[in-house]
């Protein structure tokens, strides 16, 4: 199952999600990072972040909202504490690091920071946060004014592979992803959370501190597949694709529609085990049939 994507030899198609697994460290205990094809960190921004009000996610019918408000210990932190540890532990699995900021600048200073330290092979560029926003669930950088300032601006000093990471809530999605991959990205990332508001129906209040939150589990799959067939219209570098990932079936969608990648993410709340699970599940149906392989015009 092994597959060579924007340069980075993954041992399998299956990555942790951001923000599902921390720095890896958080997650060793229960399950062997480094049989994994990979793992994205939490979103590190340029300063600490002490997130939002808790409780940060809650459970629903329909899968799970959560507004961490991109809690995280800083660039400089990261570097310091987070990236070691990585560097000591993983020699199989890939590690890209998920970067995140409110203006253009802050995404450049934070993949200055970081870019020739150990650890990590490749960046994804959060570009869509639903929870840390003025505008109802619309980040800054998925203005299509914005986006190609912070892709460039990244671009321009690191020669690693690059990831974007969009949301599905923006009626030009695959305009969004043709201008990441004019801007110089080298994949694209499909999908973050889509904004919404689950309350306590006893009470009328939020379930999670912040108010609204981000919507993952089992009913992103459909979005997120749909998100993927739509920019792949535009597009022709690689798609990493996330979004409700339950089991090996799920992830075969992803792969099927084009995927080079995929990412795993509230899975692993209900279950901390799950992307050992889904590799195992692929690889029985790689061995009953293969998997596709990257579609034509998409290079490694
Ligand atoms: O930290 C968060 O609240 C968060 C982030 Br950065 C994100 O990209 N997506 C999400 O659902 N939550």
């Amino acid at each position: 199952m092994r597959r060579t994507v924007c340069g980075i030899d993954f041992q399998n198609p299956v990555l942790l999600a951001a923000g599902t697994c921390g720095f890896g460290e958080e997650l060793s205990d229960v399950l062997s990072l480094d049989d994994l094809g990979g793992l994205v960190t939490k979103s590190v921004t340029l300063e600490p972040r002490a997130g939002n009000p808790l409780p940060r996610v809650a459970e629903f019918g329909g899968g799970m909202i959560n507004s961490v408000g991109l809690a995280n210990p800083g660039a400089a932190a990261v570097r310091r504490d987070r990236l070691p540890w990585l560097a000591r532990n993983l020699t199989r699995a890939r590690v890209l690091v998920s970067v995140a900021g409110h203006t253009p600048d802050e995404f450049v200073q934070v993949v200055r920071i970081l870019d020739d330290a150990p650890g990590f092979q490749g960046f994804e560029l959060n570009l869509s946060c639903p929870n840390d926003t003025h505008r109802g669930g619309v980040p800054f950088a998925l203005d299509p004014e914005a986006l190609p300032r912070v892709v460039e601006g990244v671009r321009a000093i690191t020669h690693r592979p690059l990831s974007v990471k969009l949301a599905p809530n923006t009626p030009d999605l695959p305009e969004l992803a043709y201008l990441a991959q004019e801007a110089g990205a080298d994949a694209v990332t499909l999908v973050n959370t889509i904004p919404g508001l689950v309350l306590d129906p006893r009470t009328g209040n939020p379930r999670v501190g912040a108010g609204q939150g981000g919507v993952s589990g089992p009913a992103l799959l459909a979005v997120g597949v749909h998100a993927l067939r739509r920019a792949r219209t535009r597009i022709h570098i690689p798609v990493f694709g996330v979004g409700g990932v339950c089991n090996g079936g799920d992830a075969l969608q992803y792969l099927r529609e084009g995927a080079a990648l995929v990412q795993v993410g509230t899975q692993s709340f209900a279950d901390p085990r799950a992307a050992a699970r889904i590799i195992r599940g692929l690889g029985a149906l790689h061995r009953k049939g293969g998997l596709p392989p990257l579609p034509e015009g998409v290079h490694g």
